[in-house]
């Protein structure tokens, strides 16, 4: 594959998809063709397996049907939208991936990592992100922005003992693969984290055109 497959990661309300947008846009303007992207969704199906997973219910969800859902939704949006992107050589920017589920599943549930890295080989084979911008900020200040929204999905009603659980083993995954993974304050005031990103941009056009 000769594309750029690059994620951006956080807990609630870090700004992912606000930054995804913006680092799109510097992406195009440098004549790049960008495939903007997110999971759990991305594709017409995927994007209903996301409702079942974020729509509070009734039944309550058994952890392994949560796994499996969000790994079924993975298949389907890697096969039709992130494989095919890459092959044409774009630049893949995905709103969460397989991190999530390490984060969310594996430290918030308690599911265990191998299970997790059992799944992700099944369903991703050696495909990996080749950059990974963590955006980490003070939980409070994230559910608050997200809070700020309106209504909380399903994983946003969960407590503090959580998503502090999702938060340090993003930057746990972080410490351990520098090469990948960049951690942006995504605390301070937006015009901030957008100049961090701008520093990412000339890196990253080298990687695509190197
Ligand atoms: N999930 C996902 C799993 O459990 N396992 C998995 O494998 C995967 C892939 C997805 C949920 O699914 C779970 C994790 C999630 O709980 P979602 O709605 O996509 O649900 O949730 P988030 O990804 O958290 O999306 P959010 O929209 O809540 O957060 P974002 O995208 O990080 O934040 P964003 O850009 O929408 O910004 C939130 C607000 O803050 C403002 C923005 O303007 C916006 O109003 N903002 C800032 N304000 C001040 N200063 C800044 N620096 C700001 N940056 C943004």
């Amino acid at each position: 594959m000769s594309g750029l497959f690059l994620t951006l990661e956080g807990p609630e309300g870090a700004g992912k998809s606000t930054n995804r947008d913006y680092l799109a846009r510097q992406l195009e303007a440098a004549g790049l063709t960008v495939c903007l992207t997110r999971e759990p969704g991305g594709t017409p199906l995927a994007e209903r397996i996301r409702e079942l997973l974020l729509n509070p219910s009734a039944e309550p969800m058994a952890v392994d049907t949560e796994l499996l859902l969000v790994f079924a939704a993975r298949a389907q949006h890697l096969a039709s939208v992130i494989k095919p992107a890459l092959a044409r050589g774009e630049i893949v920017l995905c709103d969460r991936f397989t991190d999530a589920t390490y984060a969310y599943q594996g430290a918030g549930r308690g599911l265990s990592q191998e299970r997790i890295a059992t799944l992700e080989q099944f369903v991703q084979g050696t495909l990996r992100p080749d950059i990974t911008l963590i955006f980490d900020l003070p939980i409070e200040i994230g559910l608050a922005r997200a809070a700020a929204r309106g209504r909380l999905d399903r994983f946003e009603q969960e407590g503090h003992a959580f998503f502090e659980a999702v938060r340090q083993c993003y930057l746990a995954r972080a410490r351990a693969d520098t090469a990948r993974y960049c951690v942006i304050d995504a605390a301070r005031p937006l015009s901030d984290v957008q100049q961090h990103i701008d520093t990412l941009v000339p890196s990253l056009l080298e990687r695509l055109r190197g």
